[in-house]
Formats: C-alpha cells, structure tokens, sequence
C-alpha cells in the first residue's frame, strides 16, 4: 500500500516535470540567424541600383578610364527613386558606390576619380541615403573591390585605399543595412589607366575578414554580403532564383568570395556550419546598366511574379536592379512594370483562405505551442510538437470549400531551420487524402516556402512533415489562389 502511494507519487512528479519541460521553447538547433539576418530576411524584397559612368557610356564593366566629366546626370532625383522603389514594395535600396570602373558616386576624399569632379557635383550617396530616410526603407552599399581605375590596384596600398573608402561609406550617410562585397574580378582584364594585365589571388588579396571587421565595428546591424556571406550569400546565378531545396546554411571554411563551385550556393550547404541565407539577385533588365537598347527588354510582370515565387518563396530575399537612366531617373517603363507586380504579389498573397480555419495537429508539445499558432498572423508565436518528433501533421479545416493553387510555409528561423521534407495533401470529394502535387521537391521550407500546384478545392486540407533535423516549429501557414492558373 505504501509502496503504491511512494510510486504514485513519484509519477506524479515525473509528470509535472515533463509538463512543465514541455512548457520551454525547443532548443535551438545551430546553426541559427543573428537578429540582424532574422530583420534581414523579413525584408523579402529590396532594391539595387547600378548607376555610375557606365551609364554615360553604354557599358556594363567600364574600364576606368572614361573621364569623369562624362557622368551628368542632369535631372537626378533620388526622391524619384525611392518613391518608385515604396510603391514596388521595396524595402530597402544598395547602390552601386562605386562599381569595377572604379569611379565614385560620393566625393571620396581618396581619389579625384569621382563625383566631385564631373559637370554634376552632387553627392549621390548622400542624396539618396537621404531620399531613403525621408521615404522609410533601408540604405546599403555596394563598393567594388576590383578597381580598373586606381594605378595601384594589385599592391597592399591599393586595399588600403579600399578600407578607407569603406570606412567613409561606413561612416557619413547613417544606417547601412548590407554592405556587397562582388566577387567578380575579370582575372584577364584591362585597366584602364595602366593598360595592363593584373592578377591577384582573390581569396587572400582583399584581406575580407579585415574589411568585414571594418563593418562589423561601424555599422554592427548591416548583414555583409558576399559569395559565402558572413551575413547572406550570393545564391549563385544572376538569375535572381534559388532552388527549391533551400538551405540557410554554407560551409563556411569552403565558400569564399569567387567560389568556384558557386552552383552549389543555389541550394546552400545541408550540412553547413554558418547561418548564411541565400539573395537572389537579378536585373529588371537584361543589363545591370542602363541601355537605351534594353527598353524594349524590361522583365514582364508575369515573369518578375515567377521570380518572387523562387526567390522569396524559396528561402531567400530577392535583391532587384533597376539601371538608373542618363536623367538620372528610374525609366517609366521599370518603375510601371515593379509597381504592377507589387500590386500583384499583394494581390495573390494578400487573401490567405485558411484565415479562421481549424489547426489540428499529430502532436503537441504544450498548449504555448498549440497548432493555432500558425493561423494567428503572430510571427513570433508557432507550433512545435515534443521533443524528438520530427514526423508530423497538420490538418486545416477551413470552414467552406476554398480553391487554392498555392500554400505558404514559414518556419520560426531563429530557432534553426528545420524541415527537410513534407507533403501537402487535400481531401478528395471522396473522402480520400491525396498529394496536391507540385513540379518542385517539397523538402526544406525555412524563413518561406510558397508551394505552387494546379487548382485545388476542398475544406480538409494537410501539411504532413515527412523528415525533420528536430522538432518542426512552424509559425504559419496559409492557403492561396495566384493569377497563374494551372502553372504547376
Ligand atoms: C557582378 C558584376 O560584375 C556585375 O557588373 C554586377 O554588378 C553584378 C551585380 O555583380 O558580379
């Protein structure tokens, strides 16, 4: 009898202890984002602009040695710019500072190859760094490495130079939110002042770890991109796409700046050991400058809509150029076509059918974690399942038939990304549970995955999670009808 009560007792408490572990968050699973990369990738959509004496020239990698009297632009207006840039849902702009020609876009006080000493004058860093506090999104840099333009490019007293210019854009126009370091370096090319050939070894020449320790300690909030990060990674073309399996993650003792094996950053590194998610950069034309030649090749709403889909839908954030023109303008044809598609991404994607639906999940690891945390449009609140469950379902029950063609995923990212597999099923008219089929691989999800199919309809639909690195913790799901009918 006693034994008994002793027993029940000590079940009790075993019982109370598991409730209340159950209670606690899951453990993160590294590698993790800082909150700077979470901040980062919530930005999903930002701009780029390539701008320079390019422009004036009809050129995408310039030599360096076009006069600068040749850059005036004579209408510029950086207001124009990030007006445009609000209205196409950008978050956020990086201009090109100073690409491979080398020529400045601020009064850099290292070099008279720049701004200050064209028929222009102005400080166009300065003016659209504060064009984007005026109009609320983000300022970033991007300052070319290679140099075709500087005499002593190729010498330490070259990456000298490249530090104090990093360190001035670092430090005169605010907040930078990312700072590009381009790996490109055209190993053959000409310069333009030296005309020569000049070879450097890319991985030791710049010293990177020192610049990004120049950034790290002025600008302590801006994500350092480059091939393989630290903060985010090239996701290895220009096509601004990654692959469906979509990693967060890259090796980070593999990847550097001109990785060779850069496919591979399309769908980063499963078994990676550094949180470096993936940009998907891409021009609205075909080049990154302007060319009055390319007014007729502007990407088209429907295929700048596709590309949100395998940029943004794939795990990354989508990194778009507009070539400023010679006005020193966004052309009216880029800015009505970015528009149009904002206001049809926030059209397909701005009515979510699973809104007041019934979760239901296999498992639960308490009540904090329940499976109504993913319909409740609180980011930071999400479904787990008990520790060491990495195979399990969510039912939705939405309360009428809905047609969709389209579910979103999101995992809570900075606990670690977690989903390796899933499969999203829908109830047939006869009661039986069947794949609602995609043409992509349905494996990782991460920050989002949109998950493209032929039409759909039914009221019982589920999310099954096949293989998972730990516990899932999802924080939201919903239901979609895009305008591309019957794509996938
Ligand atoms: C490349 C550069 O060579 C292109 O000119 C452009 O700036 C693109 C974004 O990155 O590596």
């Amino acid at each position: 009898m006693r034994l008994r009560r002793v027993l029940t007792i000590v079940c009790l408490l075993g019982l109370l202890k598991a409730s209340a572990a159950n209670d606690q968050a899951p453990e993160a699973i590294g590698p993790v984002p800082t909150v700077a990369q979470v901040q980062w990738q919530q930005m999903e959509t930002y701009a780029f602009i390539h701008f320079g004496l390019n422009t004036f020239n009809d050129m995408e990698w310039g030599y360096g040695d076009t006069p600068a009297s040749t850059f005036n632009p004579v209408r510029l207006d950086c207001e124009q710019w990030a007006q445009t840039l609000v209205k196409a849902g950008m978050k956020g702009v990086i201009l090109t500072c100073k690409h491979h020609d080398g020529f400045c876009l601020w009064p850099s006080r290292y070099t008279d190859y720049s701004v200050a000493n064209s028929p222009f004058k102005r400080d166009v860093v300065r003016e659209l760094s504060e064009a984007c506090k005026k109009y609320g999104i983000k300022f970033g840099v991007y300052l070319s490495p290679w140099d075709r333009h500087q005499a002593s490019y190729g010498s330490p007293e070259y990456v000298t130079y490249y530090y104090n210019q990093l360190e001035e854009l670092m430090t005169q126009y605010g907040d930078v939110f990312e700072v590009w370091f381009d790996g490109a370096n055209g190993g053959d090319g000409w310069y333009g002042g030296a005309r020569e050939k000049r070879e450097i070894n890319r991985s030791t020449y710049y010293n990177y770890p020192k610049a990004w320790s120049i950034v790290n300690r002025l600008q302590p909030d801006a994500v350092i991109f480059s091939d393989g990060g630290p903060g985010c990674r090239w996701v290895g073309n220009e096509k601004g796409y990654a692959n469906a399996t979509n990693w967060a993650f890259v090796r980070s003792k593999d990847v550097y700046p001109g990785y060779p094996q850069y496919q591979e950053l399309q769908s980063g590194h499963a078994d990676g050991d550094a949180w470096c998610a993936s940009e998907c950069d891409t021009s609205i034309r075909p080049g990154w400058f302007y060319h009055e030649s390319e007014d007729d090749k502007v990407k088209t709403v429907d295929e700048l809509t596709d590309l949100y889909y395998r940029s943004v839908g794939h795990n990354g954030t989508l990194l778009l150029n507009f070539p400023v023109n010679r006005d020193g303008l966004i052309h009216p044809i880029d800015s009505a076509t970015a528009v149009q598609w904002h206001e049809r991404i926030v059209r397909e994607l701005g009515h979510n059918q699973f809104a007041g639906a019934t979760f239901t999940a296999s498992d639960i690891r308490s009540k904090a974690f329940g499976p109504e945390k993913m319909g409740d449009g609180d980011w930071e609140t999400y479904w787990a399942p008990s520790d060491g469950v990495t195979t399990a379902e969510v039912a939705i029950k939405t309360k009428r038939d809905v047609t969709l063609n389209c579910v979103m995923l999101q995992e809570y990212i900075p606990l670690g990304q977690r989903i390796k597999e899933f499969v999203i099923e829908y109830k047939t008219c006869c009661g039986k549970w069947a794949p609602v089929l995609t043409s992509e691989e349905t494996t990782t999800v991460g920050y989002k995955r949109l998950v493209r199919f032929h039409e759909k309809t039914a009221s019982e639909w589920r999310v099954r999670i096949l293989d998972s690195r730990a516990c899932p913790c999802i924080n939201n799901i919903e239901g979609h009808l895009t305008e591309i009918k019957d794509k996938r």
